[in-house]
């Protein structure tokens, strides 16, 4: 069956899913209403380094409605989380829920108050101090690499976490031979991930033995996994649910301590508690993103072409190993050589200690920063070979009939126009045109430049029995159970967390198309471990339409097969004559021989006479783990403007093109491409975690931390494809992550176009004091 997305598309299918999945009982978990819940108040460590010789609680004690008072020697019998991502020879940090002995990140939890209201619990919270021995902070990639840098786990001979490498072809002789040599150092910042809802957790013992926790999540059951190591509770005693989740970007993919230690206290007082993260707890106790350098070189023939990738790749940790360990830099290495067809590579990527909040999974997750550095390099070998910047990148890219195609990374490209996309986007903002009224324009106060990037991205992450080569400790499976009603309506329960994006929207329409159904005849469940099917990884890696949906629609074909059996049967017609017909059963091309789906589905449940091989009810259950990653992939062009007295970035236009295969509710696409790519345009322009030099994050608040305004975006101008994955039920592939990963490249681009070649531009955000200085190495 094909998918008809524009059945679909318009308000009305959108505002009545929304209205009744969202709207209609928006709740996050600052919402629960759990009567007698103690309020929880994490304390956090306000030094980046320290030995933590004790800590004072008595003042604490005595504040009015204080209840309890855990530190890490109270965490009796409960053990430290292992990170999801985990690779060959990654060391251990073995840090607990709370910290003990040291504390490595302003920010890291150490002791945490229970109270009857939060503002006892952070009274008292406020009241708790450390006894600490200071120790120097470790604040830079090169700072915990340094031969005599402190060591953050003094276990371990230095600081790194672990280490990735890719070899493929002889690239000594690649390099040696090559034409041209073009690379730098290229530096993607420490960003803050920015969830409209922070993270929270509510914890309440049940009568039976149980624990029911609520929490803002995009991995339910990764969840309950983490409680089952952490505090030995069996997966059936815990139910995990996310109840509606207000963004998560990414760092809400894996669990937290702060999930454990709430399970940990309501199983101990035998109450319920409740900790809703604060906007300021938000800057530092929530995984931060990105914080890369990759240190590049590329080696190309006379012609253009790529004889080599040879690469040093740098992921700032942060304070402990968790959730996505070196994940995102592992990513970059992996995907740096992106759409292009590249015979030999040298690349190796680190994660490096240092004592900030730890970095994790952010929209893009290392794919931005891999982009940012191979797609300077095309530029710059373009003009010092004299080939157009889609000239050379034509010549590399990897053409639809190579694909499926496997990179010397090891990763296999499976479908895709690259070049014709390019092409199609360059048309679009008319981008030779643009470059010659530029070169003529007198070089006044604005400065104008035009760029454009390529870029791929790695979605419908899985094939669980690979992920062992990748080091993922989880499976990459998802199953879906579907069940229509007596009344013929269906309830798919999936296996996805939708995160704000609309997911459900998605779900229920692949659902509906699959069993020819008006899309309010389906519900779809989800969030709950107790009523949600299983999924491992659970909702990142661009896995919700292509992965998620995948499994919807193999559960909802199994259904339909059963409902045909059903209808041949009660219509006494041969089975190869019956189908699913807008919401019923048909013989054929009869219609007056026609059965509703409720009174197919009455007849199942009624159970008086049965199909061969059939019993009672209308239920499905599949499975699916895709054989293999897909490749979204785009082209993003902008144009920008400088004032080269404030140093502004401008971006005027932005084109951006992108292909996600089968498209199941365009205007959706649409939005989740947007919604990246403005992320992206603060990723690139002015957002940054700065650190004071002790170590002290000096943004912890919407005032210091700045994300885009409207009027830093323009209107986004979007060019489609749609070419279909051989790897994917529906031929979807994932979009949730592309509006971010092309932007801070093309901008990149655009601006090096703008200020021409004095200075290279190489490190990001591009804030205006950063540009003033780059237009400023022009004039001497
Ligand atoms: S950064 Mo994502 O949740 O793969």
């Amino acid at each position: 069956m094909s998918i008809a997305p524009t059945a679909f598309v318009g308000r009305s299918v959108r505002r009545s899913m929304i209205d009744r999945a969202v709207r209609g009982r928006a709740t996050y978990v600052g919402d629960i209403p759990v009567p007698g819940a103690l309020e929880v108040s994490l304390v956090r460590s306000p030094v980046a380094h320290a030995e933590l010789l004790g800590v004072e609680v008595e003042k604490a004690r005595n504040v009015p409605g204080v209840v309890a008072i855990f530190t890490a020697e109270d965490l009796v019998g409960v053990g430290a989380q292992s990170p999801i991502w985990d690779l060959a020879g990654q060391r251990r940090s073995d840090v607990r829920a709370l910290a003990e002995g040291r504390l490595r990140y302003v920010g890291e939890p150490y002791a945490v108050v229970v109270a009857r209201s939060a503002e006892a619990a952070r009274a008292a919270a406020r009241l708790v101090t450390p006894k600490l021995n200071i120790l120097p902070p470790v604040l830079s990639i090169d700072a915990g690499l340094a031969p005599d840098a402190p060591r953050i786990f003094p276990k371990w001979p230095d600081n790194i976490a672990a280490t990735s490498r890719w070899q493929a072809g002889n690239v000594e002789a690649a390099f040696a031979q090559a034409a041209e040599i073009v690379g730098g150092s290229f530096t993607s910042q420490r960003v803050h991930p920015f969830s409209m809802e922070g993270r929270g957790v509510i914890a309440r013992p049940e009568a039976d033995g149980s624990l029911t926790l609520w929490t803002s999540t995009q991995s339910i059951h990764q969840v309950r996994a983490a409680l089952g190591e952490t505090l030995g509770l069996a997966e059936h005693r815990v139910r995990v649910i996310a109840p509606d989740v207000g963004g998560a970007f990414g760092m809400k993919a894996f669990a937290y301590g702060e999930e454990t230690l709430l399970a940990f206290i309501a199983l101990k007082l035998d109450r319920p508690v409740r900790w809703i993260e604060s906007r300021k707890e938000a800057f530092v106790g929530s995984y931060h993103g990105r914080d890369e350098r990759l240190d590049i070189e590329v080696a190309f023939e006379s012609d253009g072409h790529i004889l080599a990738v040879r690469c040093r790749g740098f992921l700032d940790k942060g304070g402990d190993v968790c959730g996505s360990s070196i994940g995102t830099v592992w990513a970059s290495g992996a995907m740096l050589t992106s759409g292009y067809r590249v015979p030999a590579v040298d690349i190796e990527v680190k994660g490096v200690m240092t004592n900030k909040t730890p970095t994790g999974a952010y929209r893009g997750y290392g794919q931005p920063e891999a982009t940012q550095a191979i797609e300077r390099c095309m530029d710059i070998a373009g003009r010092r070979l004299g080939l157009h910047p889609a000239e050379i990148r034509r010549r590399n890219l990897v053409r639809p009939e190579e694909m499926p195609f496997t990179t010397a990374t090891g990763l296999t490209l499976d479908s895709g126009r690259y070049a014709e996309l390019m092409d199609m986007v360059l048309e679009r903002i008319d981008f030779d045109t643009t470059r010659k009224r530029h070169a003529v324009m007198p070089k006044g106060k604005l400065r104008r430049g035009i760029g454009f990037a390529c870029f791929t991205e790695l979605t419908n992450f899985g094939h669980s029995p690979l992920n062992r080569l990748l080091g993922v400790s989880t499976s990459s499976f998802d199953i879906v159970n579907v069940r229509m009603e007596p009344s013929g309506h269906v309830r798919v329960f999936a296996s996805q967390t939708p995160m704000g994006q609309g997911l459900e929207v998605v779900l229920a329409q692949i659902c509906a198309d699959e069993l020819t159904l008006p899309i309010e005849d389906v519900s779809v469940l989800y969030g709950d471990t107790l009523n949600a099917s299983f999924t491992g990884y659970a909702s990142g890696g661009g896995r919700g339409t292509g992965v998620g949906g995948g499994a919807v629609a193999l559960a909802c074909r199994n259904l339909a097969n059963q409902i045909r059996r059903w209808g041949a049967h009660l219509l006494e017609a041969p089975l190869e004559q019956v189908s699913l017909v807008q919401g019923g059963i048909q013989v054929a091309d009869d219609p007056t021989r026609r059965m509703s789906m409720a009174a197919v589905a009455r007849a199942a449940y009624l159970g008086q006479s049965y199909p061969e091989g059939l019993s009672g009810g209308l239920e499905a259950r599949e499975v699916y783990d895709p054989p293999a990653v897909a490749f979204s992939y785009g082209t993003v062009a902008a144009e920008v403007s400088i004032d080269v007295e404030t140093g502004k970035v401008k971006v005027e236009r932005l084109v951006f093109g992108h292909d996600c295969g089968v498209q199941i509710n365009p205007k959706m696409v649409e939005g989740q491409v947007c919604g990246g790519a403005v992320q992206a345009i603060g990723a690139t322009l002015f957002e940054e975690i700065v650190y004071s030099d002790d170590g002290v994050p000096l943004m912890l608040s919407m005032h210091d931390y700045l994300v885009p305004l409207a009027s830093d975006v323009p209107t986004i101008d979007m060019v489609h494809l749609e070419t279909p994955s051989p790897f994917s039920v529906l031929g979807s592939k994932g979009v949730g992550e592309s509006g971010t990963i092309g932007v801070p490249a093309a901008i990149m681009n655009a601006v090096q176009d703008a200020i021409g070649d004095a200075a290279l531009v190489d490190t990001l955000p591009l804030r205006a004091e950063r540009m003033v200085e780059l237009l400023s190495r022009e004039r001497v």
